[in-house]
């Protein structure tokens, strides 16, 4: 096992071509966890960005590049730089970043919906799709600007030299704009996401409400091809998938304009994720000479409106709101934890959030190993279906960088140990039954494996601030976070 800060690339301190953006590690590692991991992110690298899963997903996802950039720095800052480039270079006029973006050298039939589905480069033209790449119409969890941060943070040499903080900042701004105004549809200043797949948890019982206001596709107008790689019992069914369909090719024949969908859910970990980046994008401001506190001052206020609109204090959690419908939906979802990890969060909520984590209904540290997607005492649980109660990697490493937040660290060590043994047993599984650690889905999954290499290479007592009430995304000068661009 390796610990330290991440290190550096120095070779491509001096080179931007692909050819050098190889993963190098000095000296070579020896445990078979690294290793094992270094090779998931070597195969899955396509020359410019990385795929989730060679099988299953064989494009880019948008959260996926962000969590896998995340572990690429303590290999590769470059390759880590490279990869969340390539994805903001496929972001829209409008500031939306898709959550696909298409390889053309993947057949067609590789994955539903291929970008024949989407067409954005027509059907997107007036919300300014690119026209040299073809995306998806929709977004997923702003993880980014929390990736360009910590990956800024691996090699600030290299990313001075390549000026990557000064190119990344105007796309992240952009991006966080347009979700925290176009997405603003509850008009309380969260961002609603309007299909499933936004949330990245594509199948979770929070979503069987406001999904059955919408009249499914008919199964025979498309075929799945993820049933070619996951078990049919494991993934979505037929009629969820003739829903997910119909949602996007409404919002696609509506040319990607935002406010008139039937599906809009305002989501705990969206929001969470949302805010974190904007600590971040004050950390980015910061560090490019910018004096304003207006980016710090937004997140800790979204904080406070995230709690008066989704907090469930008789529950314990947070809960997606329903905008179309009105209220609170009564679901205990891991999203619903996701919030923990806001430095701004009031001691009680942290509490509160705490003993829902590790009493019955997720059963951290009596029943579960890892954090089950879905409440363990909720009707839909089910062990191994797809975000209705297995356990995933990227919402296990946001738990455990929440509970260092906020000085949970016997917690937060007692998880890292149980992610990273569980990655290593499982092949780096897309998800795990969260009893017994079973892999389920696609294995030498991408995230699994970066976010691994993150947990190993980041010590215990170091790299996220451990202690309650500090900030989570302090700037290299160590002043706080005090960065903003006042827009
Ligand atoms: C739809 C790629 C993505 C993840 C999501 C996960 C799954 C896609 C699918 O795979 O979603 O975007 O086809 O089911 O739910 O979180 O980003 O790994």
């Amino acid at each position: 096992m390796s610990f330290g800060e991440p290190r550096v690339d120095r070779t491509a301190l001096f080179t931007t071509r692909s050819a050098e953006r190889a993963l190098v590690y000095d000296p070579p590692p020896t445990d078979p966890l690294h290793v094992g991991a270094v090779r998931v992110l070597e195969a899955n690298w396509t020359g410019t960005s990385t795929v989730p899963s060679r099988g299953l997903y064989p494009h880019q996802w948008s959260w996926d590049s962000a969590f896998i950039a995340i572990g690429l720095r303590h290999l590769s800052p470059l390759r880590a730089q490279t990869e969340l480039e390539t994805l903001l270079a496929a972001q829209w006029d409008d500031g939306r970043i898709p959550h696909i973006v298409f390889n053309p050298s993947v057949p067609l039939d590789a994955y539903f919906p291929s970008p024949d589905f989407w067409r954005s480069s027509t059907a997107g033209r007036a919300a300014g799709a690119p026209r040299t790449v073809q995306t998806s119409g929709i977004v997923q969890p702003p993880v980014h600007a929390l990736a360009v941060w910590l990956v800024h943070r691996a090699d600030p040499g290299l990313s001075h030299a390549r000026g990557f903080l000064a190119r990344m900042y105007p796309r992240l701004a952009a991006w966080h704009r347009y979700l925290l105004h176009r997405r603003d549809l509850g008009g309380a200043g969260l961002a609603s996401v309007v299909h499933p797949w936004e949330q990245g948890m594509d199948n979770s019982p929070c979503w069987d409400a406001p999904l059955t206001r919408v009249t499914p596709a008919p199964a025979r107008s498309f075929r799945r091809a993820d049933l070619d790689h996951g078990a049919a019992e494991d993934r979505p069914t037929d009629l969820d998938y003739g829903r997910y369909v119909r949602l996007a090719a409404d919002y696609r024949d509506a040319e990607y304009r935002d406010g008139g969908g039937e599906f809009a859910v305002e989501d705990p970990a969206f929001n969470a994720l949302l805010i974190a980046s904007e600590h971040a994008l004050a950390a980015i401001a910061h560090e490019l000479g910018a004096t304003g506190t207006a980016r710090h001052a937004r997140a800790e206020r979204l904080t406070r409106v995230l709690r008066e609109r989704l907090w469930d204090q008789a529950a314990g959690v947070f809960r997606c709101r329903d905008v179309r419908g009105g209220g609170l939906i009564p679901e205990r979802s891991v999203s619903g934890l996701m919030p923990l990890l806001l430095p701004g969060l009031p001691r009680e909520t942290v509490a509160a959030l705490v003993n829902t984590a590790y009493g019955p209904h997720f059963g951290l540290g009596s029943g579960t190993r890892l954090p089950p997607s879905y409440d363990l005492l909720g009707e839909a649980f089910d062990p191994h279906r797809y975000w209705r109660g297995p356990a995933w990697f990227n919402t296990a490493w946001l738990l455990e960088r929440g509970l260092r937040t906020h000085g949970e660290l016997a917690r937060a060590d007692a998880l890292r140990e149980a992610f990273l043994d569980v990655a290593g047993t499982s092949g780096y599984a897309e998800y795990v039954d969260p009893f017994t650690g079973e892999a389920c889905g696609a294995t030498g999954f991408g995230w699994t494996a970066a976010l691994t290499l993150d947990l190993l290479h980041t010590r215990p007592d170091d790299g996220v601030s451990r202690t309650a009430g500090q900030h989570t995304f302090e700037t290299t000068s160590g002043q706080g976070n005090e960065g903003g661009d006042g827009e």
